[in-house]
């Protein structure tokens, strides 16, 4: 994979005028709408980017990395002084707090649209992004999630939509194979959280164990808001699975995880990547140590040496799991402006199935349905309170992530770096 670090262009261009933020109401196209500017530079327009997580709750920590991530490509994008359909552009980011819950994915979409976003960045959750979906799909507005995995989002026929991670049925068969191979489990044992990630995940990892003929117990299931496990994990015990998969985010699993080793369960724990963050630390304890995870791309530590420097320095911290798979969304959007020279939804989404995206998490290419071309799946295990990459699943070929991160080095210093990021290849 070649993940070229890109270089920013810092382009500290004097701005000619004062921006003023779009009247759009009932104006229509967004490259219509301008604004006034002094004489001898190109009048300036706002064009708003839309995001979407959520950004309170228990998993606003993740909604938080998420929204960081767009920020940072915004801020960049403005920091370059992009010029596009002969106008100065400036990028505003509107993000929305969608609770994680599916029932305002619409109505967050819809209130996007009103606003006349440009594109989207998000949502976080599938359960909210596979809804809010078809509202994006009525007014043609692209959208692109940079962590969403359910198959179905995808699987809609929406040409607007697109994801720059992989997908659940190729994250699901990837950790149910390492744990296969790495603790060969006899007996498996299965919970979701009932959202529409967990259970569709949960359902990939129970597949592909029964296809190898491992025996699966019946499922075990609670809610994403759940913290009290004792009574789903009491009766497993009884079974003594060898492994427990859970299908759900790191603020269940947590507690999930923590209690189960309370009971005195012995097996192996394993989660997707809702669940495959350091959080699972700060929620378990010493419980954490040895679960295996799964991610749906490269791990965050492996994105481009420019994202992550230009991301420290902003945020004074380190992505979690999705920010540089929403930053790539963002610029993604940005670079297929640029390229129709339009900031127009119906002239620039035609670009973003053309594209060839050299971004912080590799090379990004869309196929027909809107899903990463070649994503890789990452699995992790926990050692000393941090998760670390143990393996990267990429094309049907397992690497170990020393070699992954030995080949993207010897391949990163053969590539000129000095291009700006929005660069097609
Ligand atoms: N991919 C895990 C978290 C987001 C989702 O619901 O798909």
């Amino acid at each position: 994979m070649s993940r070229k670090s890109f270089t920013v262009s810092w382009i500290h261009a004097t701005v000619a005028g004062a921006v003023i933020s779009l009247a759009l109401g009932g104006c229509g196209k967004q490259d219509e709408a301008q604004t006034s500017a002094d004489s001898g530079g190109p009048e300036q327009v706002t064009v708003k980017i839309g995001h979407a997580a959520p950004l309170t709750g228990s998993i606003a920590h993740l909604g938080k990395d998420n929204e960081n991530g767009v920020r940072l490509a915004v801020d960049e994008a403005n920091a370059r002084g992009l010029v596009i359909g002969g106008k100065k552009v400036v990028f505003e980011m509107l993000s929305e707090d969608d609770e994680g819950k599916p029932d305002m994915g619409p109505i967050i979409a819809q209130k996007f649209a009103d606003a006349k976003v440009a594109g989207v960045v998000g949502h976080l959750n599938s359960g909210v992004t596979i809804p809010a979906s078809a509202v994006y799909h009525q007014y043609g507005i692209p959208m692109i999630s940079g962590s969403a995995t359910n198959p179905q989002l995808t699987e809609q026929g929406f040409p607007e939509i697109f994801r720059t991670v992989g997908r659940d049925d190729q994250q699901g068969p990837a950790v149910a194979n390492f744990l296969m191979s790495e603790d060969k489990p006899r007996v498996v044992a299965v919970i979701d959280d009932a959202t529409s990630y967990g259970e569709g995940l949960a359902n990939e990892v129970e597949k592909t164990f029964k296809e190898a003929g491992v025996k699966v117990l019946p499922r075990e299931k609670g809610t994403d808001k759940q913290t009290d496990w004792n009574a789903v994990l009491t009766k497993l015990r009884g079974e003594k699975p060898d492994a427990i998969f859970f299908g759900g985010m790191d603020a269940a699993a947590g507690p999930l995880l923590k209690q189960g080793r309370e009971l005195g369960i012995k097996a192996v724990f394993a989660f997707g990547d809702g669940a495959c963050s350091d959080k699972m630390t700060e929620l378990a304890g010493a419980a954490a140590e040895g679960m295996i995870c799964s991610q749906a791309g490269i791990p965050a530590q492996a994105a481009s040496q420019s994202f992550l420097e230009a991301y420290r320095a902003k945020f004074n911290t380190d992505p979690i799991i999705y920010a540089p798979f929403t930053y790539d969304a963002a610029n993604v959007l940005i670079t297929a402006m640029q390229k129709a020279d339009s900031v127009d939804p119906a002239k620039y989404l035609p670009l973003i199935k053309q594209l060839t995206y050299e971004g912080a998490s590799g090379k990004i290419q869309f196929d027909d349905k809107g899903d990463r071309k070649d994503a890789e799946m990452t699995i992790f295990m926990m050692k000393d309170g941090k998760i670390a990459p143990v393996a990267i699943i990429k094309a049907g070929k397992t690497i170990k992530f020393e070699d992954f991160m030995k080949g993207a080095t010897a391949e990163a210093s053969t590539v000129q770096t000095t291009e700006p990021a929005t660069e097609q290849k």
